[in-house]
């Protein structure tokens, strides 16, 4: 129980005799193999963990055999006192993995957790945290891990005056004004969180951006964050606007070949490493949304991230170059012009560059067909872009747990390089050799007390970061962790939550955008529904993106439409290009409709479209229900915290369901099937 600051680190008190037994002692005999900024944060999570589960405070030891049970130290460390059959094992796991488990020495008995270097032993403490919360600890079982993906990110859409693009939790965490005098407690957590979670990078600012983050000033502020995150293994990054030179500088242009230019942004990179001599590297949206880029100048996106990394490249820094390029002056349809954009451009960018694309084409919707770039360019290195935030699906008043539908994503056939090559195979390097791996996604966090805004915001940050670190992660195991974290360990109440979790994205979709249907929300603020909007540009105009008329609904992608569909594999081009073949959820992307078409269930589009947000609504009474039984089990403050938003939840699914239906309705001109509620 508490107001859901500490979130997942909530360390309640071990109630289970036999835990308490195993856990007790080895807390009472810590032993660390030397010295460093990294052994002092376990120890200060040790200490938090310690007095909260067990009522006192760890014993360290400073003799390694004597009173001592618990070794934490790296592989090279306690190679010095003994020879362990787990060294080959745990040299395997790179640089940030794990290895916990018992060691018998001269007949006694030590647990031990064991990095290959410091950070991996961090991450091997938390890991066995979360055992012990989670009531799963065995000091017999011998648990390894460690990372599939390099960069596990969070992208802060925060800008320097503290407000939030797409942020419904408050104003941006991230305190500029008081820094770097002031340091507020709350970095701390901040991290204690991330790596709890294997998050092992962050990027502070908007990628919308503001030059201003380039000036010494403001280095000085970064640097006091990097300093407090180095110790939890997270490296920090910035968004670099294209035309910092200009703005900056006063120089003439951002052109990416000017000499001037290139001088100004290796001088700009030389002084952040000053500061932060372990600098993650730039995360750059250019040409995009009114961003400037190299296409001012002729340039090309290759041209413009080169130069970039080329800065970087003496300083091991990493330039993320995002594929969210699109213009709405350009006539061709919006989904197809990244891919435009970045195929031609395959294998021209360094080593040291990402290219970093949404899981869409279009925009973060609720549900959305992977991007076609994936498995499309292999010369080039690929990274991933969720979005935590939710900024499509509800903000911060709907409960949507977002990890089944980055499961979804994350296991898609791309049937490219290779038949059997899935986003996640893709993802983790596997297809075209890529060593440089990227999963990144956009933060949800900010100045609420419990971080998200809506309680169940705080899953699906977990839930990323545990993704992140492993892309084949199941989500019903991620929820489960998680609910046991947060809620104890109940077998009714994790039963009854996991239910609601595991349901509400589904729920999501039916209510919002039901069979492929998309951005139909509220114009600009994606607040609700829209999709009879009207104003300002093409695709922001009705019926643009679901094309209702008195034939049907839907978009034509097919060859004979847009063509985006002839983007994808012809394995997936070919199944989908047949309405009868796609699947359903995504009949509505790709294919232009007649109301009258036949569904797999034998309902029409029509009814169908109806039964969905119908189910829609109905789910989320569902989970009301099942939230309101669980009234006894729960802190009061937090059940009464999700009971008022699953009402507004409700209220809200019932808007969208009416109003879409309503209005699709004076397009289909058919009645509402009878058994449904009918929409006022
Ligand atoms: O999802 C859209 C948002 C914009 C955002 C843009 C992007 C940062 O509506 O607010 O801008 O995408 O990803 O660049």
């Amino acid at each position: 129980a508490n107001d859901g600051y500490k979130l997942w680190l909530d360390y309640q008190p071990i109630s289970d005799s036999q835990l308490k037994s195993q856990v007790e002692p080895l807390l009472s005999g810590v032993y660390f193999f030397g010295e460093n900024p990294t052994y002092e944060a376990i120890r200060n999570e040790l200490n938090l963990a310690s007095k909260s589960m067990l009522g006192k405070s760890p014993i360290y030891t400073k003799e390694r055999l004597q009173n001592t049970k618990l070794w934490i130290g790296t592989r090279e460390q306690l190679s010095q006192v003994l020879s362990l059959d787990q060294q080959t094992e745990i040299k395997e796991l790179g640089t940030e993995g794990y290895w916990r488990g018992q060691i018998e020495l001269d007949g006694k008995s030590f647990y031990a957790i064991v990095g290959n270097r410091p950070i991996g032993a961090l991450y091997g403490v938390y890991n066995w945290l979360n055992s012990i919360q989670s009531t799963t600890f065995d000091k017999s079982i011998e648990i390894t891990d460690s990372p599939k993906i390099k960069l596990r990110m969070l992208n802060h859409w925060d800008n320097l005056d503290r407000t939030v693009e797409r942020g419904y939790a408050g104003f941006s965490i991230w305190d500029w004004h008081k820094l770097p005098g002031y340091v507020d407690p709350r970095y701390t957590d901040y991290a204690r969180a991330n790596a709890s979670i294997g998050i092992n990078a962050v990027s502070l600012t908007n990628v919308n951006a503001n030059a201003l983050i380039l000036t010494t000033d403001f280095m000085k502020k970064v640097k006091v964050l990097a300093d407090i995150f180095r110790p939890y293994g997270i490296k920090v990054f910035l968004t670099a606007r294209f035309s910092a030179p200009i703005q900056l500088d006063g120089l003439k242009t951002a052109d990416p070949l000017d000499p001037e230019v290139i001088a100004f942004w290796k001088k700009k990179t030389d002084e952040i490493y000053s500061f932060i001599p372990d600098f993650g590297g730039f995360l750059v949206k250019a040409n995009s949304e009114g961003q400037p880029g190299p296409h001012e100048y002729g340039r090309n996106h290759a041209e413009g991230a080169n130069m970039l990394a080329d800065a970087l490249a003496p300083h091991g820094g990493v330039l993320i170059w995002r594929a969210f390029v699109y213009s709405h002056e350009d006539d061709v349809d919006r989904h197809m012009q990244a891919n435009n954009e970045f195929e031609p451009l395959d294998g021209k960018f360094k080593d040291n560059v990402i290219i970093q694309i949404k899981n869409g084409a279009i925009d973060f919707q609720p549900r959305e067909p992977v991007h076609p770039l994936y498995g499309a360019i292999n010369k080039t290195n690929v990274g991933m872009e969720f979005q935590i935030t939710q900024e499509y699906l509800g903000q911060a008043t709907n409960l949507v747990y977002l990890a089944p539908m980055w499961e979804e994503v994350l296991k898609t056939k791309t049937f490219r390089p290779t038949p059997n090559s899935t986003i996640a195979s893709i993802l983790e390097g596997k297809e075209s050799g890529q060593k440089l791996t990227l999963i990144a996604g956009v933060s949800n966090i900010g100045t609420d007390r419990n971080w998200t805004g809506h309680l169940f915001g705080q899953s699906n940050w977990y839930a990323f970061g545990r993704q992140a670190w492993d892309p084949n992660l199941e989500s019903k195991q991620i929820a489960d962790e998680w609910i046991k974290l947060t809620f104890g360990t109940n077998p009714d109440v994790l039963s009854k939550i996991e239910d609601i979790m595991l349901s509400s994205h589904e729920a999501a979709v039916d209510y919002m955008t039901p069979l492929g249907l998309h951005h139909i929300m509220g114009r600009s603020h994606h607040y609700g529904p829209g999709p009879w909007v009207m104003g300002g540009r093409a695709d922001w105009t009705a019926p643009y993106y679901h094309n209702a008329d008195s034939l049907g609904i839907g978009f034509d992608r097919t060859t004979a439409g847009s063509g985006a569909l002839d983007q994808y594999a012809p394995e997936v081009a070919k199944a989908w290009s047949d309405p009868h073949q796609i699947p359903e959820k995504y009949l509505l992307w790709f294919h232009h409709v007649p109301w009258d078409f036949k569904l797999k269930d034998g309902n029409t589009l029509w009814e169908g479209i109806a039964y969905h947000y119908d189910r829609g609504v109905k789910k989320v009474r569902k989970m009301q229900e099942i939230w309101a039984s669980l009234e006894s089990e729960i802190d009061p403050a937090e059940f009464e915290h999700v009971r008022q938003l699953l009402e507004v939840q409700k209220e809200e699914a019932e808007w969208w369901r009416n109003a879409c239906l309503l209005y699709f309705q004076t397009f289909s001109n058919r009645p509402f099937p009878t058994d449904i509620e009918q929409p006022e």
